[in-house]
C-alpha cells in the first residue's frame, strides 16, 4: 500500500530541533531550503551537495525544497526579472540534478504567511499562533498607517481596529509590527516599517488580474525546463488566503489553481496542498480539492485551523478545527494508491508545548507540537489504510 512519504521541515544547522531528533520523530524525509543563498541567485551542485550530505548523514533524505524564493522582481516584472528568471532555471537544473525534484514555491506579494500572534495561549497551556482580525486591522490602519486602507474596511470595521488599537501598550505595538513584518521563518523577507511601506508601493497599479498574468508568464518560462528534468514545481497556497494590506493575493482557491493549470497545462505545474492555508476560507473544501487536483499534488501540508465569526484563526491541533482531517487522510491515501505514488507529507507547524515551552523555537516549528502532529496523523494513517485493505 502507498502510505504518505512522511517528511519534515528542517531550517539547517542552526535549527534548534536538530536532524537527530528529527530521525527520532520517525520520519524519512527532509524539507529543506538552502536560506543563506540571498534571493534570486542561484543554488550551486556543490551548495546543494553539501546539504544533501549532512542530511543523509542523520540517516534521511532531502526530497523536498521549501522554498526556492521567487524575487519580488518577477511577481511585479520589473527590474532584473528576466535575469532571475534565468537564475531560477539553473537552481532547478541543479537540485535535478542532484536528485531532488519537488519544489515548492508561493506567489504572495510582499509578505509569505501572516500571524498577529505567536504565542497565543491554548486552554491546555500550550501556544498556538493565531490571526486576530481586529489586531490586523490595527495594524493597518493605525501602525502602518496606510492610507487607502481607510477606504478599503467598513466604518464598523475601523471602529473595532481603534478600540483594539487603543487598547494596546507600546511593548504590543512592537511586538505585533515585529510579527508581521519581521518575518516569520521560512520568509525570505524582514523590513522596518519604511522598508515595508516602500515594498508595497511596488505594487501600485498590480492588481489581482496582473499579478496572475505575472504568475502565468513566469510559470511558462519555468516548466517547460522543470518538465524536462523532472523538477515538479508546487505551489503553496495565500495564507491567510485572501487579499491583505491592500495587496492582491491569487492562489487562494480551487477556482485560482484551476486557472492556474488552463493556463500553464505543463506537467510539473503542480500543487503543494495546504490544508492549514486554504481550510481558513469556509468555502474552500480541501478534501474537494486533493479529490480534484490528486493527479497534480506533489506535496502536501497537513494542518487545522479554527475559526470564529469575527475573521479570526487559530492553529487548533491536527486532528481538531475545521478541517476533516479524517477525510482529507482518506482522499490522500485515494490519490496514492490510484497513481501508485507516496506523497511527501509534513505535519505543519504545532503547539509550543512541553519543555518547548521554556525554549527559543522557530514559530510554529517548534518540536515536540509537530512530534503530537505527526504521531496523530500517522495513526489517523494506519486505521484508515487497514480498513481500505479489508475492503478491498
Ligand atoms: C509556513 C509555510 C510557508 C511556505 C511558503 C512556501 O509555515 O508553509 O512559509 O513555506 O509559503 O513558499
Amino acid at each position: 500500500m502507498y502510505l504518505m512519504k512522511e517528511s519534515w521541515r528542517w531550517y539547517g544547522p542552526d535549527d534548534p530541533v536538530s536532524l537527530q531528533y528529527i530521525r527520532q520523530a520517525g520520519v524519512t524525509d527532509i524539507v529543506h531550503a538552502l536560506h543563506h543563498i540571498p534571493n534570486g541567485e542561484v543554488w550551486t551542485v556543490g551548495e546543494i551537495r553539501k546539504r544533501q550530505k549532512m542530511i543523509a548523514d542523520a540517516g534521511l533524505v532531502w526530497s523536498v525544497v521549501e522554498s526556492v524564493p521567487v524575487h519580488e522582481h518577477i511577481k511585479t516584472q520589473t527590474g532584473d526579472f528576466r535575469k532571475y528568471i534565468d537564475n531560477y532555471k539553473q537552481s532547478l537544473r541543479n537540485l535535478a540534478e542532484c536528485g531532488i525534484y519537488c519544489v515548492t514555491y508561493n506567489f504572495m506579494p510582499v509578505l509569505d504567511w501572516t500571524r498577529t500572534d505567536l504565542a497565543y495561549t491554548m486552554p491546555d497551556g500550550s501556544r498556538a499562533l493565531r490571526f486576530e482580525r481586529a489586531a490586523f486591522m490595527a495594524f493597518d490602519l493605525f501602525i502602518l498607517k496606510r492610507p487607502e486602507a481607510f477606504d478599503e474596511y467598513s466604518q464598523e470595521d475601523i471602529a473595532k481596529a481603534k478600540a483594539r488599537f487603543d487598547r494596546m501598550d507600546e511593548a504590543e505595538i512592537q511586538l505585533i509590527t515585529r510579527n508581521m513584518i519581521a518575518g516569520l521563518p521560512g520568509s525570505e523577507e524582514s523590513f522596518t516599517l519604511d522598508q515595508f511601506r516602500e515594498a508595497l508601493a511596488r505594487y501600485d497599479g498590480i492588481d489581482a488580474e496582473k499579478l496572475r498574468g505575472n504568475l502565468i508568464y513566469f510559470l511558462s518560462e519555468i516548466c517547460p525546463v522543470a518538465d524536462e528534468c523532472g523538477v515538479e514545481m508546487v505551489i503553496h497556497p495565500d495564507d491567510p488566503p485572501y487579499p491583505i494590506l491592500g495587496l492582491p493575493r491569487i492562489l487562494s482557491t480551487a477556482e485560482d489553481f484551476r486557472r492556474l493549470v488552463e493556463a500553464v497545462p505543463n506537467r510539473s505545474n503542480g500543487l503543494c496542498l495546504c490544508t492549514g492555508s486554504f481550510g481558513v476560507r469556509a468555502d474552500n473544501d480541501c478534501v474537494a480539492m486533493m479529490k480534484e487536483f490528486g493527479d497534480r499534488v506533489g506535496f502536501v501540508h497537513l494542518r487545522s485551523t479554527k475559526r470564529d465569526e469575527e475573521g479570526n484563526f487559530y492553529e487548533a491541533n491536527h486532528l481538531e478545527g475545521d478541517v476533516d482531517m479524517y477525510g482529507m487522510m482518506k482522499a490522500l491515501l485515494e490519490v496514492q494508491q490510484r497513481r501508485k505514488v507516496s506523497i511527501p507529507v509534513r505535519p505543519d507547524h504545532g503547539h509550543q508545548m512541553c519543555d518547548d515551552l521554556g525554549r527559543k523555537s522557530n514559530p510554529g516549528y517548534s518540536c515536540y507540537g509537530r512530534l503530537r502532529g505527526i504521531a496523530e496523523l500517522r495513526g489517523l494513517q494506519m486505521g484508515i489504510a487497514k480498513s481500505m485493505e479489508t475492503i478491498d
